[in-house]
């Protein structure tokens, strides 16, 4: 299953007709080949959209809002094929491509179609000298918009919505790991009638092809979401150029849950929060923090429930936890429960390889609970991105803040807690860009989404994307 670069409407090889191999995790086998697209391939993108920016820039908003809306509509009636290429290509359970992924791809686009016809700016009457002040947000050209393999249509659409929605065209690519919902995208925007050049999706490495759009002089604004590491170089590159940048990076999420809580509902939702995505989403509570009084009894509920889990083949509707994206991951995630005794920790559950039959060769590990007796160890200090989470418990409101606030990271943090104050006073100095209370991964697209610290830098959802999308320019009018 070969794919191509989406350029000006067309599918074409990459120039230099290099290519990279694509591997079904869930077996473990190549089964299909994607470009290494190279700086010129990049190039061809970036002029079919500054060719297309003139006219798609002036289309009215209700023009933008129906097609983006047409978008929408063909990815939730392609649910079934996309959700599929979805999980084949990250290992991931079907039913969660299906009741989240795509859906939620869908949603992206659906959401920036309503909120383009409602995005307004400001005017300030400059009063007693005769002037009126206008603010105009103009769509900045062309931009780039690069994404991991984590959560990929979810992630890439997240930001294309936007940036076009806003009047913008783009260069766009997918993480090599997961291209192939990014390749199915292609279809449905020409089937939509998105007119050529506004997107353009090109497939390949980060150090050549990524390393093109960053790098290129002429693509004015970044929006990328992946790796601290990757989001420091790119910040690196980018800033001396002046373009925006919009980093939505790792995290290393603390999941404090106190005795007063609403105890089985936290329970069940701490499964999700720790091992959704086989643990591969940045907003997983990696770390939990229980209180004294209940740590034994959560133990030993939690190490039960999860015991329950299937791991297993993605396809297979009872799979709980599918297969990691990359033999190369799963060694990585490998490693950090190799060091836990050293660290003094205790695998209270899981920590092994698993064999799936019929998938001896799938990149399979055990759901793993570690616990620890210090937040300084390398566990709790560095993102491992796996189904790995650590416990350990605390003694007071004091300590627990303390303890969650003891990263480099700081996108989101999970309370569980019935007490007012207590979920004021903390959410207040939680050091995070986003805190849920009683619940986890619920969310309203108009909200800003994103981290503080080494989370990143920069907002996206609702008029925040809009605003990072479009440049502000104040007209005095003196009459
Ligand atoms: O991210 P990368 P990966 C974390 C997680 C994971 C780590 C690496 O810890 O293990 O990041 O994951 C492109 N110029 N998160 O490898 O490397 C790359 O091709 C331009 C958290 O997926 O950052 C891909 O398309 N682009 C994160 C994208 O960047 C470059 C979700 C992400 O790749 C580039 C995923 C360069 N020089 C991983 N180098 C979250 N916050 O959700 C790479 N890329």
């Amino acid at each position: 299953m070969n794919i191509k670069n989406y350029i000006n409407g067309e599918f074409v090889n990459p120039i230099k007709n290099q290519w990279i191999d694509n591997y079904n995790p869930s077996i473990g086998e190549v089964y299909g080949q994607i470009p290494n697209s190279t700086e010129e391939d990049i190039e061809k993108a970036y002029q079919a959209a500054n060719e297309a920016f003139p006219s798609w820039s002036k289309t009215t908003l209700d023009e933008r809002s129906s097609i983006l809306s047409k978008i929408a509509q063909l990815i939730k009636e392609k649910l079934d094929v996309l959700a599929e290429a979805e999980s084949k290509d990250n290992g991931k359970p079907l039913s969660l491509a299906k009741a989240v992924d795509i859906p939620r791809a869908s949603s992206n686009f659906q959401f920036f179609a309503n909120a383009i016809t409602q995005f307004a700016s400001e005017a300030h009457e400059s009063v007693g000298f005769n002037a009126i002040n206008l603010t105009l947000r103009q769509p900045i050209g062309v931009v780039g918009c690069i994404s991991p393999w984590n959560l990929p249509l979810y992630l890439f659409t997240w930001k294309i919505a936007p940036a076009i929605a806003a009047g913008n065209c783009v260069v766009a690519k997918p993480s090599e790991v997961t291209p192939m919902t990014a390749f199915l995208l292609g279809e449905i925007c020409n089937e939509a009638g998105l007119p050529k050049g506004v997107l353009n999706i090109v497939h390949g490495l980060g150090n050549s092809a990524g390393q093109a759009i960053i790098a290129h002089p002429k693509i004015k604004a970044i929006s990328f979401t992946g790796g601290t590491n990757t989001g420091a170089h790119i910040a690196r590159t980018a800033a001396p150029m002046f373009k925006k940048l919009s980093l939505e990076l790792g995290g290393k999420n603390p999941n404090i849950i106190f005795a007063d809580c609403d105890y089985d509902k936290m329970l069940s939702t701490t499964i999700k929060s720790s091992f959704a995505n086989q643990g591969q989403i940045c907003l997983c509570g990696s770390r939990i923090f229980v209180e004294e009084s209940i740590f034994e009894k959560f133990k030993e509920d939690f190490v039960k429930k999860v015991s329950e889990l299937k791991v297993g083949i993605p396809f297979d509707s009872e799979t709980n936890v599918g297969a990691l994206v990359s033999k190369q991951h799963l060694e990585k995630v490998k490693s950090y429960i190799n060091i836990a005794e050293e660290e003094g920790g205790v695998i209270l559950f899981g920590g092994e390889r698993v064999s799936v039959n019929g998938a001896e060769n799938g990149y399979y590990l055990q759901p793993t609970i570690i616990q620890v007796d210090s937040n300084k160890c390398k566990l709790n200090q560095e993102e491992i991105f796996g189904p790995v989470v650590t416990i350990m418990s605390f003694k007071t409101q004091e300590e627990a803040l303390t303890l969650a606030n003891d990263v480099s990271y700081g996108l989101s943090a999970t309370l569980w807690t019935n007490n007012l104050n207590r979920t004021m006073q903390m959410s207040q100095e939680l050091q995070a860009g986003i805190v849920w209370v009683n619940t986890w991964l619920m969310r309203d697209l108009r909200t800003p989404f994103g981290g503080t610290k080494a989370s990143g830098v920069g907002r996206e959802g609702g008029f925040e994307a809009l605003r990072f999308f479009t440049e502000p320019k104040n007209i005095c009018i003196q009459y």
